[in-house]
């Protein structure tokens, strides 16, 4: 493993074989919940809220049933799920090709949070959450390291990029919406093909906030602006997200531009956060791109013809009927096979019974379990104050990044070797 790999120094594309990681992971991946439909009692959102205003959200006891069975370590790792943009954008030559892809890779993750007005089960502290895909040939990992704030630390990697970041967020809720802004700075290092440079991308995400609380229709609307910045060229993605206003058709929409090193505007991009994205080559000028016509629909292309906007990016279907409103990629998540279970550390969010009843409708022994798993992290804490100790992270550790300056959880790695010793009933002797 090389610890470089987030420092600016080169991981070797042949360097990282996450074979090993695969195990565990043979049985493929979960097409349904146990559950054919979720049966929550429908309570007033507002009726609930009223008496909050001016809260955050660790400082809100709602009902367990204003809850979805995920866990915000979940919600990370649901950045995944178009991670196949980051293999594309790797291997394309030019990097304002590469600049596109990425910037639809940090947009592409909202699309999912449309139809979920419910709250992701908070990790404990320490808790962690793997998930390998050898279709895809990443795999990724997340730790809680933080509970007041809260603060879940994650890494993904794959032979051609590696993506970093954590979840902290500032919440409130105003009364008409309740706001969630993501602090943290997200980064990625891109390691094109056919080149023998890598690249350092980094952004922050966009707002997130549940709107028509008081009308009793609320939804997630995702808005603010997003710059998406290539250390290693200089060039810089602007993308605009519109807050939903009163007019139906500035719902979802994104319009934004590639600049280049000067600062020159060289494509155009637009669509929308819940659908499509699509880019044009616009040198030297900016443009609001038009839609592909469908049946030209130049799938995923590429600029063979700079008088055609290409579509970079398409959401996945959302069939009806999954609970919760969960998209078939969430489903995959809290999967707990028989296969996998021995790979896991007893930490690991899929072992959680309150968000394992949650999922599986017992909505009343889930929130029992939610108040015990909480108790007992609580006498945790207590002792360990008593202690006069800290906790510590297992496997991330600060560290400021060279290029940017910024601060950024580092991990160490050892979380894969350590499982990998499952095979011998060796593994997770102290976690
Ligand atoms: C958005 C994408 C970011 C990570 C992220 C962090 C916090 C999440 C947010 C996402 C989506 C909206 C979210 C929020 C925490 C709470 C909020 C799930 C995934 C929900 C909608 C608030 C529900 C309000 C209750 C009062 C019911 O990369």
């Amino acid at each position: 493993y090389n610890e470089k790999a987030g420092t600016g120094e080169t991981l070797e594309k042949s360097g990282l074989d996450l074979a090993p990681s695969f195990r565990g992971y043979e049985d493929g991946i979960r097409k349904r919940l146990k559950m054919d439909a979720d049966d929550r009692p429908k309570i007033s959102l507002w009726g609930i809220l009223k008496s909050m205003i001016g809260k955050d959200m660790t400082k809100m006891t709602l009902p367990v049933s204003f809850n979805e069975p995920t866990s915000l370590l979940q919600r990370c790792a649901e950045d995944m799920e178009y991670a196949d943009l980051l293999d594309i954008a790797a291997s394309r030559q030019d990097s304002m090709e590469r600049m596109v892809y990425v910037a639809a890779f940090a947009a592409s993750e909202y699309a999912s949070t449309i139809g979920r007005v419910a709250k992701p089960f908070n990790p404990l502290l320490g808790e962690t959450f793997e998930y390998a895909r050898p279709d895809k040939n990443y795999r990724f990992f997340i730790e809680q390291v933080s509970h007041h704030p809260p603060v879940g630390a994650a890494w993904a990697e794959s032979p051609r990029w590696t993506y970093w970041g954590e979840s902290a967020v500032k919440s409130k809720f105003y009364g008409k919406s309740f706001d969630i802004n993501p602090l943290g700075t997200w980064f990625l290092r891109l390691r094109p093909d056919g080149s023998g440079k890598e690249e350092l991308y980094t952004w922050k995400k966009v707002t997130s906030s549940v709107i028509g609380i008081i009308t009793g229709s609320p939804t997630v609307d995702n808005y603010g602006p997003m710059e998406v910045k290539n250390w290693t060229t200089g060039e810089v993605c602007v993308i605009d997200f519109k807050a939903r206003g009163w007019k139906a058709s500035s719902a979802y929409q994104i319009s934004g531009r590639v600049n280049d090193a000067d600062g020159k505007p060289r494509y155009s991009i637009g669509g929308r956060w819940n659908k499509k994205i699509y880019a044009r080559l616009t040198p030297g000028f900016e443009a609001t791109p038009e839609e592909p016509k469908a049946g030209q629909q130049n799938h995923r292309g590429s600029v063979s013809d700079p008088t055609q906007a290409f579509l970079v990016w398409e959401a996945n279907a959302r069939p009806e009927g999954i609970p919760f409103n969960l998209t078939p990629f969430v489903v995959t998540l809290n999967d707990c096979n028989d296969k996998l279970k021995p790979w896991l550390p007893p930490t690991d969010t899929r072992l959680r019974p309150d968000q394992r009843a949650m999922e599986d409708g017992q909505y009343d022994l889930a929130a029992t379990e939610k108040n015990r798993v909480e108790e007992k992290q609580r006498a945790t804490r207590r002792r360990r104050e008593d202690a006069g100790e800290e906790f510590e992270p297992k496997w991330f550790h600060k560290a400021q990044d060279p290029t940017t300056g910024e601060m950024y959880w580092q991990f160490n790695g050892k979380y894969w070797e350590e499982r990998e010793k499952a095979a011998s009933g060796e593994a997770w002797r102290n976690v």
